[in-house]
């Protein structure tokens, strides 16, 4: 490993000139960008954005969400050093990946948040980059496939999360975490029979025709059969990964608004991701980390895992329609 010089230093949030490639820094300095990418709005030639949602004005019970983007930044400084383990390739090499910042809005003015939301995300897809989001609460998830559906027309979702977000809100005037994915069915964003949730282990009154892998499947037929089942639903249709960070055990992530036991582990959530390679990845999101209700910083780690994960399954698809 190769620090820089005296009069040499460099902090790559700024001053990488190529967007590709290893950060070699001192890991607990610097602005934390997302993975020490470069912190810019210019997305020429840009394969992936992430970017911050810093709402949390839908949660139903703990708030806190608002502060995820900032503590999943932080958590995820240390991983840029190496390539991921176990992949067999640097997806930070291959692709030109960058921190777009956060989306700023009004907080007084929530009304308007979901249409800037939407045109936030449509500026990332039109400039031909994909869109990794970090939340955030869980309603932004809607304005996001709004934006991707008018692209890509109606997506495969695979959702990671304790509940199923379908509850039914017909006043479109509402914002709320849980009923996103009912709005996103109802509005024909998503393809409910191809796309399926995974660790669900709260009641709902109607999938809506959306697959479910429940919490008690998950443990009973481990993690690999839980993926080759999710790729089966999903096939090759263009698919968005939305993950709720308590899909996980609240003894592994308790920082998060809502929490429920018999979660899924670290290991299941790892195995399941890479056993997804190979699926028409074309954005996802990591939201609901709380990280005031979690002093250990654990969540926010899981966090940053989970979407640098993300970020390897949106490579491979990359470098698979490149080949
Ligand atoms: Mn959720």
């Amino acid at each position: 490993m190769a620090l820089h010089p005296p009069g040499k230093e460099v902090d790559s949030a700024f001053t990488r000139n190529d967007l590709r490639g290893l950060s070699f820094e001192n890991t607990f300095g610097g602005a934390p960008s997302f993975l020490r990418r470069r912190f810019t709005k210019d997305l020429a030639g840009v394969d992936l954005a992430v970017t911050g949602v810093c709402f949390d004005q839908a949660t139903s019970h703990r708030p806190g969400a608002r502060f995820g983007p900032r503590a999943v930044r932080a958590a995820s400084v240390l991983q840029p050093c190496y390539p991921p383990y176990g992949w067999g390739f640097d997806p930070l090499s291959v692709a030109s990946v960058i921190d777009y910042g956060d989306l700023a809005y009004d907080h007084g003015h929530l009304a308007l948040f979901p249409e800037l939301l939407r045109t936030h995300i449509g500026t990332i897809l039109d400039a031909g980059a994909g869109a990794l989001t970090l939340g955030g609460d869980h309603f932004i998830t809607l304005p996001i496939l709004r934006a991707y559906a008018e692209r890509f027309g109606p997506l495969s979702v695979i959702q990671f999360d304790a509940h199923s977000d379908l509850w039914p809100d017909d006043d479109p005037a509402r914002m709320d975490h849980g009923t996103m994915m009912y709005r996103a069915v109802k509005e024909g964003l998503i393809a409910p029979a191809q796309s399926v949730q995974i660790g669900i282990r709260t009641e709902c009154l109607d999938y809506l025709g959306v697959q479910v892998i429940d919490a008690f499947e998950c443990h009973a037929k481990g993690p690999d059969a839980v993926a080759d089942r999710a790729r089966e639903i999903v096939g090759n249709r263009p698919c968005y990964i939305s993950f709720d960070i308590d899909a996980l055990d609240p003894g592994f992530a308790p920082g998060t608004g809502t929490p429920v036991w018999n979660g899924l582990t670290p290991n299941q959530v790892a195995v399941i991701l890479r056993g997804l390679a190979g699926i028409n990845l074309k954005g996802g999101d990591v939201v609901e980390v709380c990280p005031a209700l979690d002093p250990t910083e654990a969540t926010a780690i899981m966090g940053a895992h989970v979407g640098m994960e993300l970020i390897a399954l949106y490579v491979w698809a990359l470098r698979e329609a490149r080949a």
